[in-house]
C-alpha cells in the first residue's frame, strides 16, 4: 500500500485583524444601544438584557487577543456586526475559491508540485459559501488541476476528515495528488452580538497536499502514519441555518441561524474525549504521548489544549510542545490545527513524530499521526 506524505502546507489569512480592546469597544456599543431600544421588554422580563463584553473576561477564558477577520469595518460596525461583501456575479469566482487559491498555490509551491498535478481536491471546513456546484470544482478549475474536487463539513475536524479521505484516495489507487483546503470565513457565521461567544473565531484558509512516496519533490516531508477519526452527537454546538429555513412554518430567530454553544458543557465533554482518542490512537499504532514531540492541536481554547496535552503527557507540556496560535488568530474552525503545523513543524528532526488533531461541533474528533521523513 501507497505511503502517504504530507508535503506541503500554505496559508491565507486577511490583513486585517481586531484585537480584544476593538472587539469588546464595539461589543459595549451595540449592547447599550439593544438595551435602550428594548427598555420596555427588558423592564417586562420578555427580552434579556445584554451585558458588556470584557477584555479581561476574553483573555482569562480563551487566551485569545486578537482575530484576523475578512472585512473588519462591517464587524466592528455596531449597527451591523458582520462582514461587509460585496456581491459577486455567477461569472466571477467565489470568496471561498479566491482565499483557497492563495493557499493551495503556497501549498503546492512548498510540495514542489504544479497545480495541473492536482487529481484531487477537497474543501473541507464548515460553512460552504452555496450548495452548489461545489466550492471544490470551482477551485479546480480555477487552479486548472484534474482529477475530482467535492465539498465537505464536519466543521471544525473538517481539515482531518478531508485529509483521511485524501489518503485513503492516494492508498486505492483514486489520486496521485490531494489537496485539502479549508477556506473558514467564520465571521459570517459568528454572532458579534452576544458576548458569549463574539471572541471566539477569525477568518482563515489552510491547504495542506498529500501524495504518495513516489511522488514527492521535496527533501523532506511528513509520512502519515495513521488517521483516526470519531464523531458523537451533541447539540451543545449548533447552528440552524440551512436551506429548509425558508419553508419552516414557524420563522427562526435571526440568532438561531448562527453559531452558537453552551461553551462550558463542551469544553467539560470534549477534552476527555480528545486527550482519550489520541491516547488509543498512538496505542494502535505501538506509540505513546511520550513519543510525541509535537501536538498540533485544534485551536479553540488555550486551557482546553493545555489540559488535553496535560492529560495526555501526564505533566505540563513544554513551551513549544503544543503549540499556540489562538492569541493572534482565535478560532478558524477547522484551519486552526493546521496553522499550528504550518507554522511549527521547520525545526522538528527526522524520525520525530506529531499529532495534528481537530475536534469541534458533531461532537467530532479527528487525529493524524505525522513523522518526519528524508525523501
Ligand atoms: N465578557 C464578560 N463576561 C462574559 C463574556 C464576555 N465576553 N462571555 C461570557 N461571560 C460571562 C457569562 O455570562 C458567565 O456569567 P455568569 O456566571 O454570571 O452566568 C461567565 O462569564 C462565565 O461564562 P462561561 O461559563 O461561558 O465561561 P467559560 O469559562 O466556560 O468560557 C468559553 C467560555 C471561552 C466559550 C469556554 O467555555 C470554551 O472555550 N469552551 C470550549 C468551546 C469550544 O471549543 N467550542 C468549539 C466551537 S468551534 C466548532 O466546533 C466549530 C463550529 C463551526 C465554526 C463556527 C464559526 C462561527
Amino acid at each position: 500500500m501507497e505511503t502517504n506524505i504530507v508535503s506541503g502546507t500554505g496559508l491565507w489569512a486577511p490583513e486585517e485583524s481586531i484585537s480584544n480592546a476593538e472587539l469588546v469597544e464595539s461589543h459595549v456599543v451595540s449592547a447599550e444601544h439593544f438595551n435602550r431600544e428594548n427598555a420596555a421588554a427588558i423592564e417586562a422580563e420578555e427580552v434579556e438584557e445584554r451585558d458588556p463584553s470584557s477584555v479581561r473576561f476574553i483573555v482569562k477564558a480563551s487566551g485569545i487577543h486578537n482575530r484576523h477577520v475578512i472585512d473588519k469595518a462591517g464587524v466592528l460596525d455596531p449597527s451591523r456586526m458582520r462582514p461587509r461583501l460585496p456581491l459577486r456575479a455567477n461569472d466571477e469566482r467565489s470568496i471561498q475559491c479566491d482565499i483557497s487559491l492563495v493557499a493551495v498555490r503556497e501549498a503546492l509551491a512548498r510540495a514542489g508540485r504544479e497545480a495541473g498535478e492536482v487529481d484531487a481536491l477537497l474543501v473541507a471546513c464548515s460553512n460552504h459559501q452555496r450548495p452548489y456546484p461545489a466550492i471544490a470544482v470551482e477551485i479546480q478549475d480555477a487552479l486548472g488541476a484534474g482529477g475530482w474536487a467535492y465539498d465537505l463539513n464536519v466543521a471544525c475536524s473538517s481539515a482531518t476528515f478531508g485529509i483521511q479521505a485524501a489518503c485513503d484516495a492516494i492508498a486505492n489507487g483514486h489520486a496521485r495528488c490531494a489537496v485539502v483546503v479549508s477556506p473558514e470565513i467564520t465571521s459570517g457565521h459568528n454572532n458579534f452580538e452576544l458576548r458569549d461567544s463574539h471572541f471566539i473565531f477569525g477568518d482563515a484558509c489552510t491547504a495542506v497536499v498529500i501524495e504518495g512516496r513516489e511522488t514527492c519533490r521535496g527533501k523532506t516531508g511528513f509520512e502519515v502514519l495513521g488517521t483516526r477519526l470519531a464523531t458523537r452527537f451533541s447539540n451543545n454546538i449548533r447552528n440552524n441555518f440551512g436551506f429548509l429555513n425558508r419553508c419552516e412554518t414557524e420563522p427562526r430567530t435571526p440568532h438561531d441561524k448562527l453559531f452558537r454553544q453552551r461553551g462550558r458543557q463542551v469544553f467539560r465533554e470534549v477534552c476527555p474525549m480528545v486527550a482519550k482518542h489520541i491516547e488509543e490512537h498512538l496505542a494502535a499504532l505501538g506509540l505513546s504521548a511520550g513519543d510525541l514531540e509535537r501536538m498540533w492541536l485544534h485551536q479553540a481554547n488555550l486551557g482546553m489544549n493545555q489540559l488535553i496535552a496535560r492529560t495526555l503527557l501526564g505533566r505540563d507540556p513544554e513551551p513549544g510542545e503544543a503549540p499556540v496560535i489562538l492569541d493572534e488568530y482565535a478560532n478558524t474552525s477547522s484551519a486552526g490545527s493546521v496553522i499550528a503545523f504550518h507554522q511549527f513543524h521547520q525545526d522538528l528532526e527526522i524520525g520525530d513524530v506529531g499529532v495534528l488533531c481537530s475536534f469541534g461541533a458533531g461532537y467530532s474528533v479527528g487525529s493524524v499521526v505525522l513523522r518526519k521523513v528524508a525523501i
